[in-house]
């Protein structure tokens, strides 16, 4: 056994995160597929085409994560597959899952399931989406299709990835379909996913004693850039309101705050086993009486930071402690369902990599409950409205010969996993200029 310096619990779990459009392949039923086929839609036109193609062959992918020492992997079930037309489901593709997370377990992988990540069937964006409240049923009409088919091989549901996200990127910014930019839908949008989550939580709990269910909550960091201004702090403020604390006021609290409403959502109350916290990076705040679609503030960085590839933001590990923090006073276990950085040549992934799980190592020291760490991602994959051009992965993929390279951040986080902890010889072997930081004498 190494000197190892920075342990973390014994039953901690280390995993990859994915999802079902970003690294399945000809999902050609949902919303995003017709997106990427329309003009000026993602970066350069890229499609996602095959993918990962995981459909035909995620095991491959599985042994990989196996080899590393991982022992649980997020992916999410495609609603677009499972209910191919409102009420129509395709058996086949359940047993196609089913057959997926048997293949995990097999490998000594506890999968932990998403069930909406981003992609609608194209029947559901025919009726509105999510904008019509009968997302809210025909939601739980599929949950209840999954869950009683694989309760037998999954314990740990997430409902809904990132409403936050799905809200401001496709109703506010307009950069993911529907392409809309007005905050009335984007609140109305919002708040039919979280009353969606709720119903979903309570038929789970119905459908299967011993599940354990909750949602993944994307926290970003919104600071004023000038924090003596009080325009600025009362910008970030409004952004920190819409993006941080809507989600968890409304599933936890029990409360809608604006401009999801004001008052209680009793309905919603208590409806989470556990938070899933997706961390990435933080964003200074400008007034700026210009910015009319984003309530008044202008994203702005500090001249200092790091910042990471294709603009997606600055290095900011702290972050995630200091996300962990903010979430521990929800008093529930926390999983870290992403976090990762777009880094194609790897020159800051295992520095970056190393920075924060030293960020979260620091936060379990403080008592707080952190299950497990999902890294995102194990194989580049595709990027939303970015395409291909943000490579996540641990692994490099040329998506069109499926060639995969393991980048060393594959080896950096499979020594970290199989070890259960940082040491001084993985932090010498891939990142010896952080030894001073992170080992000072
Ligand atoms: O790829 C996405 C994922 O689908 C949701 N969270 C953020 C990731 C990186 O942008």
């Amino acid at each position: 056994m190494p000197d190892a310096i920075f342990h973390f619990p014994p039953d901690f779990r280390w995993g990859v995160a994915t999802a079902s459009h970003q690294v399945e392949g000809n999902n050609r039923n949902n919303q995003w597929w017709e997106w990427e086929h329309q003009p000026d839609r993602i970066a350069h036109g890229h499609k996602s085409e095959l993918a990962c193609n995981w459909w035909q062959d995620a095991e491959a992918d599985f042994d990989r994560a196996a080899a590393m020492g991982l022992t649980t992997l997020r992916l999410s079930i495609e609603w677009s597959r499972v209910e191919i037309s409102p009420g129509r489901v395709d058996t086949a593709a359940l047993d196609r899952y089913h057959d997926m997370l048997q293949g995990l377990r097999a490998r000594g992988i506890e999968p932990l399931v998403t069930l909406h990540h981003f992609s609608d069937p194209l029947w559901l964006k025919e009726k509105r989406g999510w904008a019509n409240p009968d997302a809210i049923p025909y939601f739980t009409r599929y949950v209840e299709q999954v869950v009683s088919a694989l309760r037998d091989t999954v314990k740990l549901w997430c409902t809904i990835n990132e409403p936050n996200v799905y809200a401001s990127l496709g109703y506010i910014l307009g950069q993911f379909p529907p392409g809309v930019q007005d905050l009335r839908t984007a609140s109305i949008v919002l708040r039919h996913m979280l009353q969606a989550h709720s119903a979903a939580y309570q038929l789970i709990h119905q459908l299967q004693e011993e599940a354990e269910v909750g949602l993944a909550h994307n926290l970003r960091f919104f600071d004023p850039a000038n924090p003596r201004n009080p325009l600025d702090r009362t910008a970030a403020w409004i952004r920190d309101l819409w993006f941080n604390q809507t989600t968890p006021a409304a599933i936890w609290r029990g409360w809608w705050l604006p401009p999801l409403g004001f008052g209680p959502a009793l309905a919603s109350r208590h409806t989470l086993d556990w938070i899933g916290l997706n961390y990435y990076t933080r964003d200074l705040v400008a007034f700026d009486r210009n910015a009319k679609t984003t309530a008044f503030g202008r994203i702005t960085h500090s001249q200092d930071a790091e910042p990471l590839d294709g603009g997606y933001g600055e290095l900011y590990p702290e972050g995630l402690s200091r996300a962990i923090r903010r979430l521990a006073s929800l008093g529930l276990p926390i999983h870290i369902t992403e976090n990762g950085i777009p880094d194609a040549d790897d020159d800051q992934r295992p520095r970056a990599l190393l920075r924060h799980l030293h960020q979260l190592w620091k936060a379990i020291q403080g008592n707080i409950r952190v299950m497990s760490y999902y890294h995102w991602t194990l194989v580049d994959n595709f990027e939303w409205a970015d395409g291909w051009t943000l490579p996540f992965g641990l692994i490099e993929l040329d998506p069109q010969s499926q060639v995969r390279t393991p980048r060393p951040s594959a080896a950096l986080y499979a020594a970290i996993a199989k070890g259960n902890a940082i040491t001084p010889e993985v932090i010498d072997a891939y990142a010896p200029e952080l030894r001073p930081v992170l080992l000072p004498a």
